[in-house]
């Protein structure tokens, strides 16, 4: 790679400046964007699936309507995502053939069961939680159509957090039962929730690469002790507790100290192996065959559309 171009390409980094698509760019730079924002997108298709599981049983109108339109938003980000992961030249197909082969990878989180309705209310207050404290920074990141993404979804994760933590404040405030659903489902969701800011800084692969060229603009640490800090005390508010033994103030770093994470669990996990992991790859799989009439119809009908111009 020509060291001028890389050196301009460094300092319009350095100066905040977004990288646009037609812009040079180091071929690791297209790689590992590639790699992050593929992965972000395919989260937010599978992530459709934990949730999508209790759209028909969600306790009333009001909730399934919201439901709804909480995971049709996750499509949408999924696929605005993948647009954007285009733009650096590798076809959705190659992506969605990468996700339904077993070579991608997407956030360990959505390879965990909902088991109860409370869950949708941990799921929106946590997970959304979670997504919401890594990705504020990525409306900053220097690939602009990424960042341009973000600004948008950061916007409806937003207020799918609300719509999680409203659910928790039904629960934590109903009868002893929905008391206790709401405690067990927090019980399930908390490790696995600070699991998706990925591995402790020291090991991390990709984070000194991705800070240096304004990717990441926080780490994976960083962005954990901030979700457990504000988190903490939604915790308290609803009556609930956190299932850590260890949490306590620390009065100096103006933080929580918090326990260990299962990190054996975490690489389990991003292996293929959690606990409904095969099950989530075998619905995905099974939408893209049976959508496939859908594609040909579309192929077909642009075919006819051709034929008629050209006639
Ligand atoms: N799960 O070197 P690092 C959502 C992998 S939110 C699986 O630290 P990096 C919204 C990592 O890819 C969830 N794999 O990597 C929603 C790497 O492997 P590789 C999606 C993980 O990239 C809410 C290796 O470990 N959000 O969908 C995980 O610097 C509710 C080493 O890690 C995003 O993707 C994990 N948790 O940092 C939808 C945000 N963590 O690729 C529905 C954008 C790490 O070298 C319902 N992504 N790995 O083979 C990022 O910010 C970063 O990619 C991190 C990982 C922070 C996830």
């Amino acid at each position: 790679e020509d060291p001028a171009l890389l050196e301009a390409f460094e300092a319009r980094v350095a100066a905040d400046e977004f990288i646009e698509p037609k812009d040079w760019m180091p071929e690791a730079y297209r790689g590992t964007l590639t790699r992050q924002i593929s992965q972000h997108a395919h989260s937010e298709i599978v992530g459709m699936l934990p949730e999508g599981n209790w759209i028909t049983r969600a306790p009333s109108l009001r909730r399934k309507a919201i439901l709804l339109a909480k995971v049709q938003d996750e499509a949408g980000h999924g696929l605005y995502l993948y647009c954007a992961a285009e733009t650096l030249g590798t076809s959705r197909q190659q992506m969605i053939e990468a996700l339904h082969s077993g070579k991608a990878k997407y956030s360990t989180i959505f390879n965990y069961p909902t088991l109860t309705w409370a869950d949708m209310g941990a799921i929106g207050w946590l997970v959304d939680g979670a997504a919401i404290m890594n990705q504020v920074p990525l409306q900053r990141t220097s690939y602009g159509p990424y960042a341009r993404a973000m600004v948008r979804v950061c916007k409806e994760e937003s207020f799918h957090q609300r719509q999680g933590y409203e659910i928790m404040i039904a629960l934590a405030g109903g009868t002893a039962e929905q008391k206790r659903m709401a405690q067990d489902a927090l019980n399930r969701w908390w490790w696995p929730s600070l699991m998706m800011f990925g591995p402790p800084d020291e090991n991390s692969p990709n984070t000194a690469q991705s800070m240096r060229w304004r990717i990441k603009r926080e780490t994976n640490d960083e962005l954990r002790q901030k979700f457990v800090d504000i988190t903490v005390p939604q915790a308290d508010f609803l009556g609930l507790r956190v299932p850590d033994d260890d949490l306590v103030w620390n009065e100096a770093k103006g933080g929580y100290d918090f326990g260990t994470i299962d990190w054996e669990e975490f690489y389990a996990v991003v292996r293929g192996e959690g606990p409904v992991a095969k099950e989530r790859m075998k619905a995905r799989r099974d939408a893209w065959d049976n959508g496939a009439w859908v594609r040909e119809a579309a192929d077909a009908h642009e075919a006819k559309r051709r034929e008629r111009k050209a006639a």
